[in-house]
């Protein structure tokens, strides 16, 4: 059985939010612990950001330790809700992993420890995003149904990336003047590579899974940096570089129908034959990068029932998030837009897994 979740950014692991997921549906929390909205406690909806980029790393220092995970962990868990999987690594603490920096071993060390209490904390999936612009280049306007304030993307931004800043989030504040050299995807593809061989074992020791998100927005080269996973059968690459059940995706639907090439239904039934799926990003669009839109789940270019079914056939048992939502013109735009998605998405669940549902 598919499971109904609900992602939470940092500043929302609360009591009122804990309560607002549950009356949703929800029996799973994705949640996010990088604060990517610069402590700034109004924004609610996804980061957009700018050139400059969401804000400030967290802190290189303190890596989440595992009596902060637990009492989050319980936290929920005292909320009759499950915590399925945590969501990004703090570019604080694997900026050198990615720009293959001279911290590198040491982050990696941490990286591996923070895997370990994961585990120990019995959180079962791990999502990351390999990238070094991270989700940049987006717009923010009224695309949505009804001029609902979505997020899309007018033509690509190759603006080279400040020094001292990746993964859209400044690490570094007095870095030198200058940006960050281009390089190659094969460059890119080996640093990965040098990640998955390190942080699997450990995965798979400790009981997690990895799930690697795909490129937002899914392009070839954004700002000057090569992008990994921008067409569906990349994911294939990134799974059979490093085979373990620990090795898995956070298959976010609104990224892969983004793709300029393949699609949606294919990769959909290609992963989730494979088990490779750690958990869904259940969103929708219009159009393909770099000209598209975040949709409302029920409008976008992709038929959602299509994927719960083939998700079905192929015995997917993981959970689904909304991921985004458009906000809604009303006195809580954020909270509206993820109400709404969440009746959809607890409504088509009924419908696939009840009497109603076709047997597979
Ligand atoms: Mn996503």
């Amino acid at each position: 059985m598919m499971k109904l979740g609900f992602g939470l950014y940092r500043h929302m692991l609360n009591d009122q939010h804990y309560k607002f997921a549950k009356q949703c549906g929800a029996t799973h929390l994705v949640i996010h612990l990088v604060d990517y909205f610069g402590h700034n406690k109004d924004s609610a909806d996804q980061p957009v950001g700018g050139r400059d980029g969401w804000g400030r790393a967290g802190n290189p220092d303190k890596i989440w330790s595992y009596e902060e995970l637990a009492a989050i962990k319980k936290d929920i868990n005292a909320h009759g809700l499950e915590l399925e999987a945590i969501e990004n690594f703090d570019p604080a603490h694997w900026h050198d992993v990615l720009l293959d920096g001279p911290k590198k071993k040491h982050q990696m060390a941490n990286l591996k420890q923070l895997i370990r209490d994961v585990g120990k904390a019995g959180i079962p999936v791990f999502g990351y995003n390999f990238s070094l612009a991270g989700v940049a280049g987006r717009s923010q306007g009224p695309y949505a149904r009804g001029e609902a304030i979505s997020v899309g993307m007018e033509g690509s931004d190759d603006t080279p990336i400040p020094n001292g800043m990746v993964w859209n989030m400044v690490y570094d504040e007095n870095a030198p003047e200058g940006t960050l050299p281009r390089i190659s995807h094969a460059e890119l593809w080996s640093r990965l590579q040098y990640f998955l061989d390190e942080i699997l074992p450990v995965a798979e020791e400790a009981g997690v899974k990895m799930a690697a998100h795909p490129d937002d927005p899914p392009l070839p080269y954004i700002r000057n940096t090569p992008r990994l996973v921008y067409h569906p059968e990349m994911y294939q690459k990134l799974i059979d570089m490093h085979p373990s059940p620990s090795n898995t995706l956070e298959f976010c639907l609104g990224s892969i129908a983004e793709m300029a090439g393949g699609d949606v239904y294919e990769a959909t039934e290609a992963y989730s034959k494979q088990g490779k799926i750690g958990y869904v990003h259940f969103r929708n669009v219009v159009g393909k990068a770099p000209h598209y839109r975040e949709s409302f789940v029920d409008e976008g270019d992709i038929d959602m029932l299509r994927i719960l079914k083939i998700l079905k056939q192929n015995n997917f048992d993981g959970v689904l998030i909304p991921d985004h939502t458009p906000q809604m013109a009303c006195g809580a735009p954020w909270h509206a837009g993820m109400a709404y998605a969440m009746g959809y998405m607890k409504a088509a669940l009924s419908l696939l897994e009840g009497p109603y549902g076709e047997k597979p």
